[in-house]
């Protein structure tokens, strides 16, 4: 048992007044810290001050507190350290700059080549009738093998598994050809999607990049950042690679426990930190969670706790959050013990819920309708207190 005088802090990702989800669903829900971004802002433009101080006021006005900004996207010039990457980091330092004006000082960002998460399939219905999110390789080489037409995607497969698609493909009809493209290609609510042709034309850019060289464009973002992230105290946290492996030809740095150790040495400075995601990371068939998180927790600054179902193949589905894989029992000790050390509680989200109950018969953001996330908190928070007795 620990005695830490605070909880962690519960918080709830808010898509901005666009949201189904309401505020004072939010409340209702119980959590006290939102997790918000400007999604309206492209990529790479500067986050305006007067924008940050209207979000941060309709979270106030509802009795909220606007904890973590999810995400500050890092443009693509800067992951492929393009001739204008450095305009682009200049102007990510004036968005810090501006959050930190506004006393937000966790920022949360992800380093995964052109798409953000990916999955397969967004309503895998559980035997319960709820619906999760779900990403399954045969159904990757598909849309890789067939829809993409990748060059050079058969040698990412076995010979098996591509006869399997070959035969898969050969079943489905336009309609469902048309939703697996949609879902790859599913970004965030109100962002700028990809087309095919735009991500042919990374994988492409990418190729000549490699792990190495993203490696090398991450820390130079990192340096680049970093005096800004100091002076005004801004932690900044990577979210790692959703699923966590090399998917579509794409490098990955941010997958494993080795990854997340040397992107914390690369700048070795307490503003680079870490999400500790139990859901991305959990999609590691060799990942061990509480072994990951031993050896980054001094720079855990905001936490994504969700729960996976794999298979021996690497598939993967949502689980309830204390359900699946990742054993939540394990990682709440370790997390609540760190946080008991922490001058600040580390702020957590419920990440993703299904899709269940009356949300059922609603048009939701995929992982991101009220009811199974107000159920995830819900047993969070229950799991918390019986672990630290910290009524
Ligand atoms: C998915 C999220 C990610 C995350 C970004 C961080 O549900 O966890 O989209 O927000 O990768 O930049």
């Amino acid at each position: 048992m620990n005695t830490a005088k605070h909880k962690l802090l519960q918080t709830w990702r808010w898509y901005g007044p666009i949201d189904p989800v309401s505020l004072q669903d939010v409340k209702q829900a119980g959590a006290t810290g939102i997790v918000s971004a400007l999604h309206h802002i492209p990529h790479g433009e500067i986050w305006p001050l007067e924008d940050i101080i209207e979000r941060k006021a309709i979270i106030e006005a509802a009795g909220l507190t606007w904890a973590v900004v999810e995400s500050v996207p890092v443009h693509e010039a800067i992951k492929t350290r393009r001739a204008d990457a450095d305009h682009y980091i200049e102007n990510y330092r004036e968005s810090l700059r501006n959050l930190a004006k506004c006393g937000i000082k966790t920022v949360c960002y992800n380093f995964m080549p052109v798409l953000d998460w990916t999955r397969t399939q967004l309503d895998l219905t559980m035997a319960d009738g709820s619906k999760a999110l779900y990403f399954n390789w045969l159904d990757l080489a598909v849309f890789d093998l067939f829809i993409l037409k990748r060059e050079g995607a058969g040698a990412d497969y076995s010979d098996s598994l591509k006869d399997r698609a070959k035969e898969r493909f050969a079943t489905m009809n336009t309609d469902e050809l048309n939703e697996l493209k949609i879902n790859v290609l599913m970004g965030i609510p109100n962002e700028k999607g990809i087309e095919l042709e735009a991500l042919r034309a990374s994988i492409e850019e990418y190729k000549t990049i490699g792990r190495e060289g993203l490696k090398k464009n991450l820390a130079y973002f990192l340096n680049g950042i970093a005096d800004v992230c100091e002076e005004t105290g801004i932690n900044m946290t990577i979210h790692p690679d959703d699923p966590p492996y090399a998917i579509l030809g794409l490098p990955r740095i941010v997958s494993t426990k080795e990854d997340l150790v040397d992107i914390l040495r690369s700048v070795d400075k307490p503003f680079n930190g870490i999400c500790y995601c139990t859901g991305s990371l959990g999609a590691g068939v060799s990942n061990n969670l509480p072994e990951i998180f031993e050896a980054v927790k001094e720079r855990v600054y905001f936490l994504h706790l969700r729960n996976v179902t794999k298979d021996a193949e690497g598939n993967f589905y949502e689980a309830d959050h204390l359900g699946g894989d990742v054993n939540m029992y394990e990682i709440m000790k370790a997390v609540t013990a760190e946080n008991a050390r922490r001058a600040e509680p580390i702020p957590f989200r419920p990440d993703h819920g299904h899709q269940m109950l009356d949300d059922l018969n609603k048009v939701t953001n995929p992982g991101y309708s009220a009811i199974g996330r107000l159920r995830g908190l819900a047993e969070l928070r229950g799991l918390e207190l019986g672990v630290t007795g910290n009524y």
